[in-house]
């Protein structure tokens, strides 16, 4: 059979492997080797659709083992898988549809009507495996020779939003995911008797990459659910292992007093990364069940870059260590040039885990990928006496909401287009469940009478929910600095209560 790092890596040689790998609470539980059965009869379906190397594939779907199923599939057959957010409304997806120009793109049935007559060859799937991707693949066969790839080769493009408001598509090849899992997988210490809960979406690297490639290549078992629900989260727990989430997951269970010491006593990991973890929850989580939370750092661009150690101490408010294999400078963000040990600065990354550059933009590329190999994060940070990564801030304009990234030129520029808006600014304020949410602050024409309601109906349509932004606040001016900038500290000072009062 032709080589193919990453599927090779992740599940090579296992077709008779009939261990339970995918745990679905009221639903079908999955063998390894059903989960490769499924995913060979997509991967000769990807084919006959015309799917050649390197190839998009667009996915558009609720969780599921299927969709599981086709993402290994389009690694299989060559192609490049490119998950996207259920959240996006039909305008956002096809700014995704035009730039990546894929081959198959697969969306809910429910919402085919919405994508007739699209470049792409459309099939659908739902959340019980339904829809024209199952049915065209039924009669094919399962054995699939899989399409030859290599470490440098492209095996999955995923969007992340930039300053220009616009979403640019990071190329991940095969090599730059499956390193990553293979020192995941060890610097964790998973192995084939863990049973991970799944509660986080699979269209980002934290559900898809970090927490799904793992628990394939160390043939433990996943606790399939198709999203964080609290009653699920703690009837589920007694069986698992291992938890990964985002700092949401845990103030959720940590306000809820059945979630205790003797519900986890069993456990082996807690993971939580995307989003700032408050010092405060790593210790009121100790408290409450007598487990240190490991905390990570990652991004779309680079996966995993530094982890809190397994076994040494995990430090409340760090990232801990560079991975093995990655290194880690801070540097000046104007000069570039590396400051001293102990400031503070930007923080770059160079590994194998790095991805290859923006899909068809050389020039965002240069900016932030430097000729020696370093990527540009935009997190500023820096280094303990111990070695230890903090991370301070930020040098580009984000929000992060329930480990959702939030780019906010994109709803200024949705806000700006509404008539009677002059202009806008969107800013992250503090919010108790979401970590952060968006709010703007508009400054209307004169004689115009929108209201905050009229502002977040009309951008119903445009942006997806957690984009929106939760208050609307109306002023004469927005504050701006000397050189004309507009100043978001002072807006996240004067509206700091907008979501917690
Ligand atoms: C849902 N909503 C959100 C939201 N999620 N709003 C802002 N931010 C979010 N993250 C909206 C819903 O549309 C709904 O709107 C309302 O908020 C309440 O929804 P909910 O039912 O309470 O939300 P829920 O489905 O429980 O989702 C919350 C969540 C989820 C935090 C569990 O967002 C989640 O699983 N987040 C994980 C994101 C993630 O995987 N990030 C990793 C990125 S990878 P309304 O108006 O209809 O009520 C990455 C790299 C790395 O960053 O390092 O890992
Ligand atoms: P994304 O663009 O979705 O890949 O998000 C990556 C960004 O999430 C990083 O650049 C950080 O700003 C942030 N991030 C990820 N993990 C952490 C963490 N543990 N602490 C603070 N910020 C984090």
């Amino acid at each position: 059979m032709a080589a193919n790092t990453l599927f090779d890596g992740l599940l090579g040689g296992r077709e008779a492997d009939s261990r339970l790998l995918l745990r679905v609470p009221g639903g079908h539980d999955w063998s390894c080797a059903e989960l490769i059965l499924r995913c060979g009869q997509y991967a000769n379906l990807l084919l006959r659709c015309g799917v050649e190397p390197g190839d998009r594939v667009a996915v558009q779907v609720d969780k599921s083992v299927d969709a599981i199923a086709l993402y290994l599939a389009t690694v299989r057959a060559g192609g490049a898988f490119l998950p996207l957010n259920t959240a996006y409304p039909r305008a956002e997806v096809g700014y995704f549809l035009d730039d990546a120009e894929p081959a198959v793109f697969v969306c809910d049935p429910a919402r085919a009507a919405e994508f007739d007559g699209i470049d792409a060859r459309l099939l659908t799937l739902d959340a019980d495996g339904n829809g024209s991707l199952a049915d065209g693949a039924r009669e094919l066969a399962a054995d699939f020779d899989n399409v030859e790839r290599g470490e440098d080769d492209l095996a999955a493009i995923l969007y992340t939003s930039g300053t220009t408001g616009l979403s640019k598509g990071a190329m991940l090849s095969h090599d730059n995911l499956l390193s990553n899992t293979l020192t995941l997988a060890d610097y964790w210490q998973f192995d084939d008797t863990d049973v991970l809960l799944h509660a986080l979406p699979i269209f980002h690297t934290h559900g898809l990459f970090v927490a799904t490639n793992i628990m394939l290549r160390v043939g433990g078992q996943m606790i399939f659910l198709r999203r964080f629900d609290l009653e699920l989260m703690l009837e589920q727990l007694p069986n698992a292992t291992a938890l990964m989430g985002v700092p949401t997951f845990y103030t959720r269970l940590l306000a809820d007093e059945r979630f205790d010491r003797e519900l986890v006593a069993h456990m082996r990991l807690f993971v939580s990364g995307s989003a700032p973890l408050l010092a405060e929850t790593h210790v009121q989580f100790e408290q409450r069940t007598g487990h240190r939370i490991l905390e990570r750092y990652g991004m779309t661009e680079t996966n995993m870059n530094t982890s809190n150690p397994y076994d040494g101490e995990r430090r409340a408010g760090t990232v801990g260590f560079p991975l093995p294999g990655v290194e880690i400078r801070i540097c000046d963000p104007e000069t570039g040039a590396v400051v001293a040990p102990g400031e503070i600065g930007m923080i770059e990354v160079r590994g194998p885990n790095v991805f290859q550059g923006y899909w068809r933009k050389p020039e965002k590329t240069a900016e932030e990928l430097r000729a020696d190999g370093f990527f540009v994060t935009g997190d500023l940070g820096r280094f303990d006496d111990d070695g230890y990564l903090h991370i301070l801030g930020r040098d580009k304009d984000l929000v992060i909401s329930g480990g959702y990234n939030i780019y906010p030129k994109q709803i200024e520029t949705e806000i700006d287009a509404l008539d009677g808006v002059v202009e806008s600014a969107a800013f992250g304020v503090p919010h108790p469940d979401l970590g952060e949410a968006v709010a703007a602050a508009v400054v209307l024409a004169d004689g115009a009478s929108l209201d905050e309601g009229a502002v977040i109906d009309a951008l119903r349509d445009r942006l997806a929910r957690f984009k929106q932004p939760r208050r609307v606040f109306f002023v004469d001016a927005l504050p701006r600095n000397a050189m004309g900038k507009v100043q978001k500290n002072v807006l996240r000072d004067t509206y700091n209560d907008a979501c917690t009062s």
